[in-house]
């Protein structure tokens, strides 16, 4: 499972100043509806999610059939999922909320026998030193910046147990940065999987591009990270939905031909700012476990 949940984009669901932004992907919306940092940052003051439960999180990924969660701890925007030291732009710190959401998800995996691991955007949209926001996101991570991260990725990798994957996501990190990520993460956690957007081949597992599958077998260890709609990942209020058979039906079919090929398939979910998962990618969530429960032996 993968989880697309930020404590300021989750909470706009995909509208600013009252109008649907249908450009681009809803967790992208600062860029895409061009709001200014501060304006921004203002929404996580709204973000007191009453019905997030880690736990049920977890229930439901077992319920799937899923054996593993990987949970956007930073997406693009720079909002800290965790409790960092290393800025105020975090969910303890900038909400009512104040509680862990990372510490929260690894204790339930923990629990419920899960893998857990961490979406970490390389690009930042809040660190004062970062590039400025662009449309391609893959622009270079000057010197402080990359220390940011690096000092983050540390955070991580230290105070929540075993993190099983790191899924680094685009920017363009030099040679030298990656090597210096890579060398980080498994000094801190050997067994830590890394993913190909770190770029300049130090991955230790290739993504494919989103909602990818390849035609053929590649040889070595893969994924195809997948979203419900083409539309978005993080929380869209306004997303139309096809019937939930008809969208059934091409999950389990990517799934299939995912695993048949040796990948892995990581089919995400963008809670609403409230906590709570949507019930139509639940739904269909469960009737993939179910038919999993009928038609795989482990
Ligand atoms: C992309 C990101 O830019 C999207 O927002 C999303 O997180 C997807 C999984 O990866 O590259």
């Amino acid at each position: 499972m993968f989880i697309h949940w930020g404590g300021i984009y989750s909470v706009l669901g995909g509208v600013w100043e009252g109008k649907h932004i249908d450009k681009g992907l809803s967790e992208q919306i600062q860029s895409h509806a061009g709001i200014y940092s501060d304006s921004y940052a203002a929404v996580a003051r709204h973000f007191n999610p009453e019905k997030w439960n880690a736990d049920s999180i977890a229930a439901l990924a077992v319920r799937a059939g899923m054996k593993a969660i990987v949970f956007t701890s930073k997406h693009h925007d720079g909002f800290c999922m965790w409790d960092t030291k290393t800025t105020n732009f975090n969910v303890v710190k900038a909400t009512p909320f104040k509680r862990d959401v990372v510490k929260e998800l690894a204790d339930a995996c923990k629990r419920r026998g899960l893998k857990f691991g961490l979406y970490f955007s390389n690009i930042d949209w809040h660190f004062p030193e970062a590039s400025p926001i662009s449309s391609h996101n893959s622009d270079s991570i000057p010197p402080l910046h990359h220390a940011y991260n690096m000092a983050q990725i540390k955070e991580l990798l230290t105070n929540y147990g075993e993190i099983t994957e790191l899924w680094f996501d685009m920017g363009s990190n030099t040679l030298q940065q990656s090597k210096e990520m890579r060398e980080l993460v498994h000094r801190l956690q050997p067994h830590c999987m890394i993913g190909s957007r770190l770029g300049n081949d130090m991955g230790d597992f290739t993504v494919m591009s989103d909602n990818q599958q390849p035609d053929y077998e590649i040889g070595v260890p893969w994924q195809s990270p997948a979203s419900f709609f083409d539309e978005t990942w993080g929380y869209r209020s306004w997303q139309q939905h096809v019937p939930k058979e008809e969208k059934f039906r091409e999950k389990l079919t990517s799934l299939i031909k995912v695993a048949a090929r040796g990948g892995k398939y990581l089919l995400n979910i963008g809670p609403k700012g409230d906590g709570s998962v949507v019930s139509y990618e639940r739904d269909i969530l469960i009737q993939i476990g179910d038919w999993l429960a009928i038609n795989h032996e482990a």
